[in-house]
């Protein structure tokens, strides 16, 4: 509405031609009117940037860089936590690259400090011995491009290590560990 008075008083300026004083009635109107045009370009500004920048997490869940975060320490099965997840609106966490590496195990060590804890990512090699993919849902699964293993892993431990946890005692590397575990767990929303 604004936009289409301004139009509309910059046409009839125009019309105008040499614009006297008798014209200063819609000289302020045209005034007042920009300024509520400029007012309502920043409000659709604000409103995309508030749209377009962030997402509005679940509950709990922390926001950084548009993705949202909930670690739990809740002691369960790789299984289990990934039902958790499920359940309250994301999945297990699955790290693209070493930003979000460092978001999680920031997170973790602001929970935890440097203690010797654990924590169940998406990652398994339950479909083929050492071919890790994140599983996703619904035959979303991909294969696993960044990695940060702790030396000496994956070991595959008794042939019995399939799950991906994280070691905030090693400093946020990767280990594979037996699903029947019961560690915390880092759940995602995309
Ligand atoms: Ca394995
Ligand atoms: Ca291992």
């Amino acid at each position: 509405m604004c936009a289409y008075v301004l139009r509309r008083s910059i046409r009839d300026i125009s019309l105008y031609g040499n614009i006297t004083s008798h014209h200063f009635p819609l000289l302020i109107n045209v005034k007042v009117c920009y300024s509520v045009y400029k007012i309502c370009l920043r409000h659709d500004t604000f409103l995309f940037f508030t749209l377009g920048l962030s997402i509005t997490c679940p509950e709990g869940f922390e926001n950084h860089n548009s993705r949202c975060y909930k670690v739990l320490d809740v002691p369960s099965s790789w299984a289990e936590a990934k039902v958790y997840c499920s359940v309250i609106g994301g999945d297990l966490a699955i790290i693209d690259d070493a930003n979000e590496h460092g978001i999680i195990t920031g997170i973790i060590q602001r929970l935890h400090g440097s203690n010797d804890v654990h924590h169940w990512l998406d990652g398994s090699d339950v479909l083929a011995e050492n071919e890790w993919r994140w599983m996703g849902h619904h035959g979303g699964s991909k294969p696993i491009t960044y990695t940060k293993w702790n030396p000496g892993q994956p070991d595959n431990t008794d042939s019995a290590e399939h799950f991906l946890e994280l070691s905030n005692f090693w400093h946020g590397a990767f280990n594979d560990m037996r699903g029947d575990v019961r560690r915390g767990f880092v759940c995602e929303a995309r």
